[in-house]
């Protein structure tokens, strides 16, 4: 762990300080920030108590569900800096809000509209230009907002520090787009101890996604030049300002380490690897009941989709999934279907009876749902009510016929439905079954030719034969309780799931493995994610705990695929016994990433911080 000096013990430091955690996704969800802010609040708060303190933009739309403003004479009674401070700024006309975050913990939070430095903007640019070299342009409402909120949480962070008397001041930036206010507050001298972290470094992420040797060039990179060519050098500089202008430097994992070194040029003073909020529940069964349940609700989708063209047994068939933002390279997704096409020849010629069913749950343009997808699971709907009633009929009537019967012998159930149910039931089938394969996606692409996955399904000819042993279900949505198809929140579809895949190529921490293994599903990293790089790091046998981590760095794509292809082969070799055994080695090793854990690294970072002026 790159720190500086010796970690000083955080608790001696601490106790006399207040905290400040500043992020553009609190009560805002864009992506992975959402989450680590949020599932940090449970180990935060008790700690920190009223002297911890979140901010961020408000958006209306975002923070209406979430959040819940003090009234004025709730906030004229706390009696604090961060109430004092907002009752200063209200005074002089600024609209801001401070209230509680309707998340586990409650937390209280500064939320500050962005608009309202609008009639400001020439100004803030003008002096981020002078000041710290910060070019902008003149028409990106994103960096505008950026720009507007990073004047206003100075402006707040200022008046808590003129307000705090004797107490120390830190203040934690997440992301350049609250970095933005580092220089500034560096520049006027504010008695506050400033952390930034980045998650992923922003020029990183772009010459990932379109350099296939970017680790090999990353030594190389001239940032400037760089950055003008993807055009984003006002955000990269703001994030250089940010990551120079700090007390504190950090990022998430070794890997993004690397990354602030050659395209920041700051060696990150500390790593503060991501945790979650594990819940456990008392009984240890109870994850795996939930398992078998939602896996039920799965099954009901697997039949809808496939059973119209040929059934298998679904007591044999394994979901495997992964999911995520579409970049079908850093995703990994390029490694993981070569992997499938692999799997399915290995299983076609194993004669072993195992299906693998592998969902692609990511987000892509769509103009609708596929039709016969939805009309398939209608007419299912339509057999179970069917049956149903065929079942209620024959119960009443079974029940009637052996009350009044002479001998034992169970009668002729046939006869016991009426006309009307037994032509019912034969015109559902006939409508039911088809000579269609069942398509490899659910929804109608706006640019389906040009599709990376699809190309990939169809070059390898894996489109849902029958003889395939690998089936392939491509959501290009998100899946939650609104969904028509799964009808399910996403934590819930993981849990019914076997096996999540996620051997991405570019991934600075990666929530996705994580989530599985909190809730007891194995899973699949790599080496070149933050997640897998830290559990090969610092958990013991990783393997046993159910994270299997696929090696990328130095590995070709070929030797990394045969890699992958191994793992899953050995996982569909398992029986019943053995992946109810993996799943609660799984469960039982997930505190080894609660934030309750984890958060000391949070703690040291602060502790050096408070030492550096
Ligand atoms: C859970 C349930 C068991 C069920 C098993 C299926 O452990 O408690 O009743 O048999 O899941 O496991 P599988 O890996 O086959 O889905
Ligand atoms: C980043 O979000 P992303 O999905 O854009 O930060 C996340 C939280 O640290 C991290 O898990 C992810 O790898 C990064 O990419």
């Amino acid at each position: 762990m790159p720190f500086s000096s010796a970690p000083p013990a955080p608790d001696a430091l601490l106790p006399d300080s207040l905290l400040i955690e500043a992020a553009w996704e609190v009560c805002n969800q864009v992506g992975g920030i959402y989450t680590v802010i949020r599932s940090k609040v449970p180990a935060t708060v008790p700690a920190w108590g009223n002297r911890y303190c979140l901010l961020g933009p408000y958006f209306a739309h975002m923070a209406q569900g979430e959040f819940e403003n003090f009234d004025d004479n709730q906030l004229a009674l706390i009696d604090d800096p961060y109430a004092a401070a907002v009752r200063t700024l209200r005074a002089e006309g600024y609209d801001i809000c401070f209230g509680t975050w309707l998340v586990t913990g409650r937390p209280r939070v500064v939320l500050i509209n962005p608009f309202q430095a609008y009639n400001r903007l020439g100004d803030i640019k003008r002096d981020l230009w002078e000041r710290h070299g910060i070019p902008m342009p003149d028409n990106d409402d994103l960096l505008h907002q950026v720009v507007a909120f990073g004047a206003l949480s100075k402006l707040f962070i200022q008046t808590v520090a003129a307000l705090k008397g004797e107490k120390s001041l830190l203040v934690h930036f997440h992301e350049w787009m609250t970095g933005v206010a580092i220089p500034d507050l560096r520049r006027d001298g504010t008695p506050a101890h400033l952390v930034f972290t980045t998650h992923a470094t922003l020029l990183g992420r772009y010459l990932a996604m379109n350099d296939p040797e970017f680790y090999d060039h990353l030594m190389r990179v001239d940032w400037l030049a760089e950055s003008r060519h993807f055009a984003i050098e006002p955000a990269v500089t703001m994030e250089r300002a940010a990551a120079h202008g700090s007390h504190v430097f950090t990022t998430v994992s070794e890997l993004t380490v690397r990354e602030c070194i050659y395209l920041l040029d700051r060696i990150p003073d500390a790593v503060l690897p991501n945790g979650l909020n594990v819940e456990r529940f008392v009984a240890g069964h109870e994850f795996q009941n939930l398992h078998q349940l939602y896996k039920a609700k799965i099954h009901e989708f697997v039949m809808a989709h496939f059973f119209h063209s040929y059934s298998f047994e679904l007591d044999k068939t394994l979901y495997f999934f992964t999911s995520g933002r579409y970049e079908y390279h850093n995703k990994g997704f390029d490694l993981t279907l070569e992997a499938l096409a692999r799997l399915n020849y290995r299983l076609q010629q194993s004669g072993i009876d195992v299906q693998v069913v592998m969902f692609f749950i990511t987000k892509r343009a769509f103009t609708s749902i596929n039709p016969q997808v939805l009309e398939r699971r209608a007419v299912l709907e339509e057999v179970r009510q069917t049956c149903r009633a065929i079942e209620e009929q024959v119960g009443e009537r079974l029940f009637y016929a052996a009350a009044a019967s002479s001998d034992q012998r169970l009668p002729e159930l046939g006869d016991m439905v009426d006309d009307y149910w037994k032509l019912r039931y034969r015109r559902t089938l006939q409508s039911w079954k088809s000579n269609a394969l069942p398509p490899v996606i659910t929804h109608n692409l706006v640019d389906d030719a040009k599709d990376d996955i699809l190309n990939f399904l169809r070059r390898s000819n894996m489109l849902n034969y029958e003889h395939d042993r690998v089936k392939i279900v491509y959501h290009p949505d998100f899946v939650s309780t609104t969904s028509p198809l799964f009808g399910m929140e996403y934590g819930q579809f993981v849990r019914g799931t076997h096996l999540g895949v996620f051997p991405s190529y570019y991934e600075p921490w990666g929530y996705t493995p994580l989530e599985c293994v909190a809730r007891g599903v194995p899973a699949v990293t790599s080496d070149l994610s933050g997640f897998g790089d830290y559990a090969l790091q610092n958990v013991p046998d990783p393997e046993q705990k159910g994270i299997f981590v696929v090696h990328r760095q130095e590995r070709t794509f070929d030797e990394s695929a045969e890699e992958l292809t191994e793992m899953m082969w050995q996982f569909v070799l398992l029986s019943r016994r053995e992946r109810i055994q993996q799943r609660n080695n799984v469960e039982s090793h997930a505190e080894l990433f609660d934030w309750k854990n984890l958060r000391v690294y949070y703690d040291r970072a602060y502790a050096l911080a408070l030492e550096r002026q």
